[in-house]
């Protein structure tokens, strides 16, 4: 085989967030960039040579082109083995499933997940590791470094061949297969699920309208909800990726899943709603007229997941990241098991999972996950819902009201302020910083600030120390908002500030969210000067 070695020289920002590098689509597109980030990518990861890697992505515009690159770029550089999803589709969970069912190297994951696609949208590329898992931060700090020396890369002369039919063949000397993107991962979820039951709970005429978005979980939520479990056909909405997402936003909240809200609050609604992000790792769930908040649905997950038959019996510890409700602690408070509080970010969970300390996690963007894979997964949350709906024979909304009346209920909501100028959004969180010490004891919105501090994780497996991951005040009355700046955004910063109030046992759960939290939000807005910072008087986006 011939490969070329082209000469090449840094290029500035390549540092990944969150969750991986996430760029406008037009920097992802320039000469260059995506090749310097793969390279660097195989060069902190100890090179490709002999190496299998999973490669697939969430359909997004420049999808097909940046596999085609990344294909000759991993025969160019020695890998021998790569498996490709089917047009370039993997979902996240399923990429996450592949890597660890066919035990391969790593994979690499073309998403910018919930940010809009296309053109003028945003693209991203995800290394996640052998065990599945996004890259730790270890992983992704010696992929940027590399960014930051890199000379040049090598790619195959070769074309990469079709990824549009399923088989397989050489690019030089690195085989690449093409398979179904949604076989492996439906054999997964029967394991994990009482298909059966939720068979049964179709046949008996419930109904659902699950939300695709126009991204990448149509086709693994057609296949396994209306094909195999029975569901009638047109319960997916919006199956069909698109490259654009269909123009909207796929992020599955109240704001972005307007059409599904609409669908659920109105007349003659299906029993139960979901909707799935741009690469199908996270959900929102909804009964009749009724949002369920994530934090929510991770407590009843955790409290019912004893219904499936992969986790009766077997949750070992519950983990949610920080800024995520308190409501699942209070759940494994009762059941006796550890509740671990992490970072945003599902890289976080990865070694406690690993280590086998936590069976489920969530976060309150809408990601809840299990040991199954390495990753949040939206599809497996919804079946996970609808095996316990089957089950416990209750509805979602009776089963909540009834939850909350037994733990009480956390009022929780995010306001987010989106594309701040950068320097706004950081002097707003370096004077919030600078004063933590004085907050404690001074009363605010008629509440007295008990706690305050930047929260840093020790990780209890590897031990090593994240600092900065948020600002977080605490009220004696058991209130508390947190703030911090999102690591996903592609144009200035995003504030978010994340609200929470606990009414006990006993206590009125019925009241409206915003108007239950209007100490809290009165709170945060004048602690944190937000109008003074960012010249806004409400949050952009509240869900
Ligand atoms: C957001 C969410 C976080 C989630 C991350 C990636 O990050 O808050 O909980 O893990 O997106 O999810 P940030 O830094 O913008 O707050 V996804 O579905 O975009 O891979
Ligand atoms: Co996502």
């Amino acid at each position: 085989m011939t490969s070329q070695t082209v000469q090449t020289t840094p290029i500035d920002g390549q540092k990944p967030g969150t969750s991986g590098l996430r760029k406008k689509t037009a920097v992802f597109r320039a000469p260059g960039y995506l090749e310097n980030f793969v390279q660097c990518i195989f060069d902190g990861t100890g090179g490709a040579q002999g190496k299998t890697y999973v490669v697939g992505g969430d359909g997004r515009f420049f999808n097909r082109e940046a596999i085609q690159t990344i294909i000759r770029m991993a025969a160019g550089n020695g890998a021998a083995r790569l498996i490709v999803g089917q047009n370039g589709i993997l979902s996240t969970p399923a990429a996450s499933n592949l890597i660890r069912k066919y035990k391969t190297d790593g994979g690499i994951i073309l998403s910018a997940s919930h940010n809009p696609g296309g053109e003028d949208g945003d693209f991203g590329v995800k290394f996640n590791a052998a065990n599945g898992g996004p890259a730790p931060e270890r992983v992704t700090d010696a992929i940027f470094a590399r960014t930051l020396e890199i000379a040049e890369y090598s790619i195959s002369d070769q074309q990469s061949g079709d990824i549009g039919t399923i088989g397989s063949y050489n690019v030089g000397d690195c085989r690449v297969e093409v398979i179904d993107p949604v076989d492996d991962y439906e054999t997964l979820m029967q394991e994990l699920f009482d298909f059966d039951a939720i068979r049964g709970l179709f046949a008996g005429g419930f109904r659902i309208c699950f939300d695709a978005m126009h991204a990448v979980t149509g086709p693994y939520a057609t296949r396994i909800l209306e094909t195999t479990l029975g569901a009638p056909r047109g319960s997916v909405i919006n199956a069909t990726p698109s490259p654009d997402f269909g123009g909207g936003h796929p992020d599955p909240n109240p704001v972005w899943a307007s059409e599904l809200v609409g669908i659920m609050s109105g007349d003659n609604a299906p029993d139960f709603g979901a909707a799935s992000d741009g690469d199908g790792d996270r959900n929102m769930v909804m009964g009749k007229s009724a949002f369920v908040s994530p934090s929510d649905s991770l407590a009843l997950l955790t409290a019912y997941a004893h219904l499936a038959p992969a986790y009766a019996g077997k949750l070992a510890g519950v983990a949610r990241s920080m800024p995520t409700s308190r409501a699942v602690d209070l759940v494994a408070e009762r059941l006796g098991i550890p509740c671990f509080e992490t970072p945003t970010g599902w890289k976080f969970f990865g070694n406690l999972l690993d280590a086998g300390r936590a069976t489920l996690c969530g976060e309150e963007s809408a990601g809840t996950g299990s040991n199954h894979i390495r990753e949040k997964d939206g599809l497996w949350a919804v079946l996970l819902w609808l095996n316990i709906l089957a089950r416990d024979g209750r509805d979602i909304v009776q089963l909540r009201a009834d939850h909350w009346r037994s733990f009480g209920r956390n009022y929780y909501s995010r306001h987010d302020y989106e594309e701040i100028p950068t320097e706004a959004a950081e002097a707003l969180m370096d004077a919030l910083r600078a004063r933590l010490g004085d907050l404690p004891g001074r009363e605010v919105a008629g509440m007295q600030v008990s706690t305050a501090d930047d929260f840093a994780y020790r990780d209890p497996i590897g031990d090593s120390l994240t600092e900065r991951q948020g600002v977080r005040i605490g009220f004696a009355d058991g209130s508390r908002f947190v703030m911090r700046l999102s690591g996903t955004g592609t144009q200035g910063a995003t504030l978010r500030v994340y609200l929470e109030r606990f009414v006990d046992r006993g206590g009125d759960h019925t009241q409206d969210v915003q108007a239950a939290l209007g100490p809290v939000i009165e709170a945060a807005q004048t602690l944190a000067e937000i109008t003074k910072h960012t010249g806004r008087r409400r949050a952009d986006v509240v869900t």
